[in-house]
């Protein structure tokens, strides 16, 4: 089966070696603030400087690292598969963009852009946001938010997302610890034949819908799949 549709889907795991905290691990993100104060619209509706505060200080961490060999890895995987190719990843880090991926989508959204809450135009965003933000498009000041797929919002590009999963042959999880839905129901959404792998340093909550499970940091074992993959073509 030369070079079979591939779906992979990575969370906060696979950019935790490049420096970037992950959402649940006891030094994670949320632990200085509750998931309902910086990442959902009430959070912000209440208090949009602290929001704010959350995510310029996220937005100028993410300036201070780099990619990981495993986003490296899939970069190379793509440039390299004939088959259909699809990266879905929950992170708003640029780190698989700055690897190189192409065939990507951020069903989370993204942290280096901004949208504006009268004209709806989402801009390219690396400096600090705030009240004395100004739109670029439309001229209003402080009404930009980030760009982020908060919790109760839906995320983004789900049609093309859930096309891809109900033909693809094999799909690959990499770093996520299954919390969040619907990306952790993906898994679930692919033909009943599909290969369907697990990469994560300890198994996932949704780890028993996986035929295959490969327990160790994602920079040693994306290339090494990759590797396997290229060679198989499948
Ligand atoms: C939706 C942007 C539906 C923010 C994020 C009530 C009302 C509405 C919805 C709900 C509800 N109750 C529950 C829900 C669903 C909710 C949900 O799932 N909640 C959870 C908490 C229970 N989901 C939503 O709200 C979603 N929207 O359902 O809309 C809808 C329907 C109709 C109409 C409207 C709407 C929206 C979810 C998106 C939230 N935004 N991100 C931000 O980043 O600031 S989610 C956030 O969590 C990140 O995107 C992150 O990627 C994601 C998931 O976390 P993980 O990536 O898995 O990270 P985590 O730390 O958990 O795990 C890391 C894993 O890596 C670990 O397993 C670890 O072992 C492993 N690891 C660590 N190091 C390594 C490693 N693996 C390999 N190598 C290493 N080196």
């Amino acid at each position: 089966m030369p070079f079979s549709s591939l779906v992979i889907l990575t969370g906060a795991g696979i950019s935790a070696e490049s420096g970037l905290a992950t959402f649940r691990a006891s030094d994670g993100l949320w632990e200085q603030h509750r998931i309902e104060d910086v990442a959902t619209p009430g959070g912000f509706r209440r208090d949009p400087d602290l929001v704010h505060r959350f995510y310029n200080e996220r937005r100028r961490k993410l300036k201070a690292v780099a990619p990981n060999a495993a986003h490296a890895a899939l970069a190379r995987l793509e440039a390299a598969w004939k088959g259909d190719f699809l990266l879905v990843t929950q992170n708003v880090d640029d780190l698989h963009d700055r690897a190189g991926s192409r065939r990507l989508i951020h069903m989370h959204g993204e942290l280096l852009k901004a949208r504006c809450l009268v004209c709806a135009e989402v801009h390219p965003w690396e400096e600090d946001l705030g009240p004395g933000t100004m739109c670029p498009q439309c001229g209003v000041m402080g009404r930009l938010r980030p760009h982020i797929v908060w919790f109760e919002e839906m995320p983004l590009e789900m049609d093309t997302i859930y096309e891809a999963l109900e033909r693809c042959e094999v799909f690959l999880s990499v770093g996520t610890s299954g919390n969040v839905y619907p990306a952790a129901g993906f898994v679930e959404a692919v033909p009943i034949r599909s290969r369907t792998i697990e990469i994560n340093l300890e198994p996932s909550l949704v780890a028993t819908a996986f035929k295959e499970h490969r327990l160790g940091p994602a920079s040693v074992e994306v290339p090494r799949i990759v590797d396997e993959l290229l060679a198989q073509g499948s």
